[in-house]
């Protein structure tokens, strides 16, 4: 199934709310425009980009004479498309090794993204290496090991309780030694508003800069679409602390409305790189923002 079959399932009650509008052959009014508006605020993207989006799309209309609602849509659709366009989609990988870390609150998807992603750059023909820099529980390393032996690619842990900074420089030695081409590192969940496990994840940071300089690193930051525009608060902090690189919206396959994507990449300027569709290994996408906006509206 390709990426836009298997969003436009999830996406189904967003785009039935927005895309009623747009049914029909009539001229559009004042009133149609306040009520997409409100439409497209209920489907996460916030008060702003919705009012700015409407805005832009009534001077649009003016200008290029889109006087029918279908003409009108796909008017809308060029600006959200644009919105979404705020750097490259893709993964930068190129130095051996290169870092990718992978951070959030807790529960988000991170360990699943992580299984998800080894198994697409194993597929590759990439030898890639999981570091368990979760520590805060046994369980968590037990976890991304399952995940490993799934994607079968490699995997470093310590104990549980170790320091994860110290789990991540035996990651790199490891990943040095061994010729791997990309080292994966899982951290715990953490809120964004606790300092002490934010200063954790600069120290991180730190070492990996550190260890591998002028290496390529991704910071991956995973938000579950399902949380609405809470995320926008927590990207932001993550961003301050760690340097995101790209976001990773998961649970798209469930209860989102999807607007949330657009906030966030506009919010932070930060692209989206993949989005989660389901528990399963193969449910991970890249992201395509075209192919996303025509299934949201
Ligand atoms: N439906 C759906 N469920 C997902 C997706 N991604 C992750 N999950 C589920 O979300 C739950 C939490 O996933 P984890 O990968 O453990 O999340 P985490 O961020 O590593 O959690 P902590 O390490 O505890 O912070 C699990 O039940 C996953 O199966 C997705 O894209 N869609
Ligand atoms: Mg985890």
């Amino acid at each position: 199934m390709g990426f836009f079959e298997k969003i436009k399932k999830g996406l189904t009650k967003t785009r039935n709310a927005i895309s009623g509008l747009f049914a029909g052959d009539y001229e559009v009014d004042d009133e149609f425009y306040d009520e997409l508006e409100e439409r497209l605020i209920l489907a996460d993207l916030g008060v702003d980009i919705a009012s700015r989006a409407v805005e832009q799309l009534r001077k649009d209309a003016y200008e290029k004479m889109l006087t029918t609602p279908d003409r009108v849509r796909a008017g809308l659709a060029d600006i959200l498309t644009d919105i979404l366009d705020v750097g490259s989609t893709e993964l930068k990988l190129d130095s051996k090794p290169a870092m990718v870390l992978v951070i959030g609150v807790n529960g988000v998807g991170k360990t699943t993204t992580i299984g998800k992603l080894s198994h697409q750059l194993a597929g590759e023909g990439k030898r890639v290496l999981l570091c368990a820099a979760d520590t805060f529980r046994a369980a968590a390393a037990d976890q991304l090991e399952i995940w490993a032996n799934r994607a079968d690619v490699e995997l470093v842990r310590q104990h549980e309780g170790a320091d994860p900074a110290s789990v991540v420089y035996d990651g790199i030695s490891a990943a040095k030694a061994r010729g791997v081409d990309v080292i994966i590192t899982d951290t715990a969940g953490r809120l964004h508003n606790k300092a002490n496990l934010m200063n954790e994840l600069g120290k991180i940071s730190r070492v990996i800069d550190r260890e591998l300089p002028g290496s390529s690193k991704e910071v991956l930051l995973v938000l579950d679409a399902t949380t609405g525009q809470n995320g926008l608060i927590q990207a932001k902090q993550f961003q301050q602390i760690a340097g995101v690189t790209g976001i990773v919206l998961t649970k798209l396959d469930g209860t989102a409305k999807g607007g949330i994507v657009i906030a966030v990449a506009n919010a932070l300027q930060i692209p989206v790189k993949y989005i989660g569709v389901g528990e399963g290994i193969d449910d991970l996408m890249p992201f395509n923002a075209r192919e996303f906006v025509e299934a949201l509206i």
